[in-house]
């Protein structure tokens, strides 16, 4: 490996910087720091739904939570919640997809934001501040 990490903590934070990539521009958009631009948003709002096709779960196996890792011990105590959360995270960027579609930027922002929400809850259980 190319550095002493966690191999999973590569593989999560990978993951992880690409949602925040293509999510980081709708948000902006929506709240109007960006121009609007339907065509990255949907192509945005595109691949994010298909990371969201993608077993994110593998990321976090029994004794990965070793080292200098921002995921919180919590995430391996209470692994069902994990789940349910990264279930929700999966349903509400799917969600922004077929949102983004519409092109009603009513639609698209309520979507965001509830994708917003379900990024948040498990930073906040799950992800350590620092
Ligand atoms: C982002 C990003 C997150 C979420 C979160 C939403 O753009 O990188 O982690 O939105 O801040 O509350």
């Amino acid at each position: 490996h190319l550095d002493d990490k966690e191999p999973m903590q590569s593989y999560r934070q990978s993951y992880f910087t690409l949602l925040a990539m293509n999510f980081g521009p709708i948000g902006s958009m929506v709240k109007g720091e960006m121009p609007w631009d339907d065509a990255k948003l949907n192509l945005f709002a595109g691949d994010l739904a298909a990371l969201a096709k993608m077993d994110v779960s593998r990321a976090f196996p029994p004794g990965s939570d070793k080292g200098t890792t921002r995921a919180k011990p919590e995430i391996w105590d209470n692994k069902d919640d994990f789940e349910a959360k990264m279930q929700d995270m999966r349903e509400a960027v799917t969600a922004l997809q077929v949102a983004a579609g519409s092109g009603d930027k009513k639609i698209i922002a309520e979507a965001t934001g509830a994708a917003g929400e379900a990024c948040k809850a498990c930073h906040d259980e799950y992800k350590a501040k620092e």
